[in-house]
């Protein structure tokens, strides 16, 4: 087996004894044995240089490794972990030859690697293994994250290895199940790394925390870093990543969430120095689309999305998309299309476009029909849980889905209403917009967001409760202004009113140039309709109504959807 590490100008009978390295073992319940150490101390000597062994929990050599003086570099230990275990069921046994404890870099080297253990073996000025140095990683809440070394003539060390990394395990176990109780929620550490302040990182966070929570995923800690600019390799600084990599595993997250888009080249190396997964903001909005997608059209849209932002992720030919597509917990468009090459990804996303094309021509179809009977649309618009959906369903005595989790509605739905005089007017519900909505899924969903540019008005619903709701309304212009819809006649709608002061909500709305309602009460529905019919006919309401009327259902207009019943 091939020894690691630097290897020049070393006798062949010196290396003929380090690759026979590979066929000792040491018992289950001994760091290292007498003869083992006493073995690399010599060859240390006698080379100047360190020598490590990394060995399994069975006592096997993994990695024979010959370093410089005062240091080693560790090769690639490869990913996989020991069975259900946080730590890598390796440790590190390696010569000093300084008679110098445990350094900052084995330390660092222990953290980052998820090390068993790590230990030094003192050479003596005449080349015996004289002493055993060692330490180990502790659980959340310990600063620093490793135990004391422990010093010992060699001979004289009792630790029973054994046992040992039996109960640190339990104890790294009990100490994350204490601290948080996940219920069958993936766990994940997110990470939010900015040039700007601190209270944007938060804010942000906060709603990186509610697409999670949307996704099935518990965000079990954050971590924030501030620096002049970003890291072009790993975004987050080299000491912080490694920082953030111990974390994780000292929570036990298989998921680690960055609260920004990251290249598919810094995806690469930070998901090269983990055992986690690493996915950005986009990845996670991708997942929650393709989990809430249900039509057809819908499902087609998501997965298109998904292979555009894959594609560029698959650095050769033969990686599989799996990781990619996997999204948070594995949810791809089919498993069948994991193993896709970029090639066949290119032809899938091809084909894709063609089908939804197709059902964008039939879409168009009934749009005609519809303008042909010249009947106004209003179009709801607005942030993701805006509340759009409830207030639809109110209007239109509808029964879309309406849910407190981001992306509730994916798929638009319509219906005809009657005003009194005979007037007719179609009403849709649209997918929510977010902050930084990914390109891919803006360019997929276009065909349906091109509904938008029939509307003769659009409402367009603000949760006037939520604190961050005037960056929700310029994040909503801004992709109107991408949809190139800002010359669409638009009426502002504060929603959510009930949960404010009345009057703290009636200035907002004066503020604001727009009109309160609360989609849960009905009476405050009607200057609302009022105000629709004002514009979309240009002129006042024909009769005067009861506080809670409401405009006929006339049908369900929604294409190539099944819709509740209404109202022939
Ligand atoms: N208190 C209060 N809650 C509301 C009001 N309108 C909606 N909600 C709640 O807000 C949450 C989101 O409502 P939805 O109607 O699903 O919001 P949406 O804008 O359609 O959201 P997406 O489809 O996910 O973009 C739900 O829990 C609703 O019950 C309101 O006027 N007052
Ligand atoms: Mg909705």
């Amino acid at each position: 087996m091939k020894v690691h590490g630097n290897l020049t100008g070393l006798k062949p009978s010196q290396r003929d004894r380090l690759e026979k390295l590979y066929d000792r073992k040491v018992p289950k319940e001994r760091i290292i044995s007498g003869p083992l150490a006493q073995s690399i101390a010599e060859l240390s000597f006698e080379t100047g240089r360190q020598v490590g062994l990394t060995l399994d929990r069975a006592g096997r050599v993994v990695h024979v490794i010959v370093g410089e003086a005062e240091k080693l570099f560790l090769p690639d230990l490869g990913r996989a972990r020991a069975g259900r275990s946080r730590f890598r069921g390796i440790r590190l046994v390696h010569t000093h030859l300084r008679g110098e404890g445990l350094t900052r870099d084995d330390l660092t080297d222990l953290s980052r690697l998820q090390l068993d253990l790590i230990a030094a073996v003192l050479v003596s000025s005449d080349g015996r293994p004289e002493h055993l140095e060692h330490t180990h990683l502790l659980p959340i809440g310990n600063d620093p994250a490793w135990a004391r070394p422990t010093r010992t003539r060699l001979h004289e060390d009792t630790l029973d290895f054994d046992a040992f990394i039996a109960g640190l395990e339990d104890e790294f176990a009990r100490s994350t199940v204490g601290a948080i109780e996940t219920q069958g929620q993936i766990r994940a550490l997110a990470v939010h790394v900015t040039t700007k302040s601190k209270a944007d990182a938060e804010e942000s966070l906060r709603e990186l925390g509610e697409l999670a929570n949307t996704a099935g995923v518990l965000i079990v800690d954050r971590v924030v870093q501030r620096r002049p600019q970003l890291d072009p390799k790993f975004v987050i600084g080299r000491g912080k990543l490694d920082e953030l990599l111990l974390r994780s595993m000292q929570l036990d997250c298989e998921l680690i969430v960055f609260d920004q888009d990251l290249s598919p080249a810094q995806v690469r190396a930070i998901g090269d120095a983990t055992d986690a997964k690493v996915i950005d903001r986009s990845q996670l909005i991708l997942d929650i689309f393709a989990r809430r997608a249900h039509t057809r059209e819908g499902k087609l849209q998501v997965e298109l999305a998904q292979l555009r932002y894959a594609l560029p992720r698959l650095a050769h030919k033969t990686t599989a998309l799996s990781r990619l597509m996997g999204g948070v917990g594995g949810r791809g468009p089919g498993e069948t299309k994991l193993e896709l090459d970029r090639r066949r990804a290119r032809d899938r996303i091809h084909r894709l476009e063609r089908e939804i094309e197709d059902l964008e021509t039939h879409r168009a179809t009934l749009r005609a029909r519809r303008s042909s009977r010249e009947v106004p649309v209003v179009s709801i618009v607005g942030y993701t849980n805006a509340g759009k959906s409830t207030l639809f369903n109110a209007i239109t005595q509808s029964a879309v889905l309406a849910e407190d989790k981001l992306f509730a509605t994916l798929d638009t739905t319509t219906r005809r209403l009657r005003f009194p005089a005979e007037r007719e007017l179609v009403m849709t519900d649209t997918v929510g917009f977010i902050r930084d909505l990914p390109k891919d899924l803006v360019a997929a969903f276009k065909a349906t967001l091109e509904e938008l540019h029939e509307a003769d008005l659009l409402l367009h619903i603000v949760d006037c409760a939520d604190p961050r709701h005037p960056q929700q309304i310029e994040a909503v212009e801004r992709v109107l202004a991408d949809l190139d819809l800002l010359d669409r006649p638009r009426l502002r709608v504060f929603n959510k009113t009930d949960r404010l002061d009345p009057e703290l909500a009636e200035n907002l709305c004066a503020g604001a140039g727009a009109l309160g309602v609360s989609a849960l009460r009905r009476d405050t529905l009607r200057p609302l309709l009022a105000e629709v019919e004002a514009r979309v006919w240009r002129g006042p309401p024909t009769t005067e109504r009861a506080a809670d009327w409401m405009p006929e259902v006339l049908a369900d207009d929604t294409p190539s959807q099944p819709g509740p019943a209404s109202s022939p």
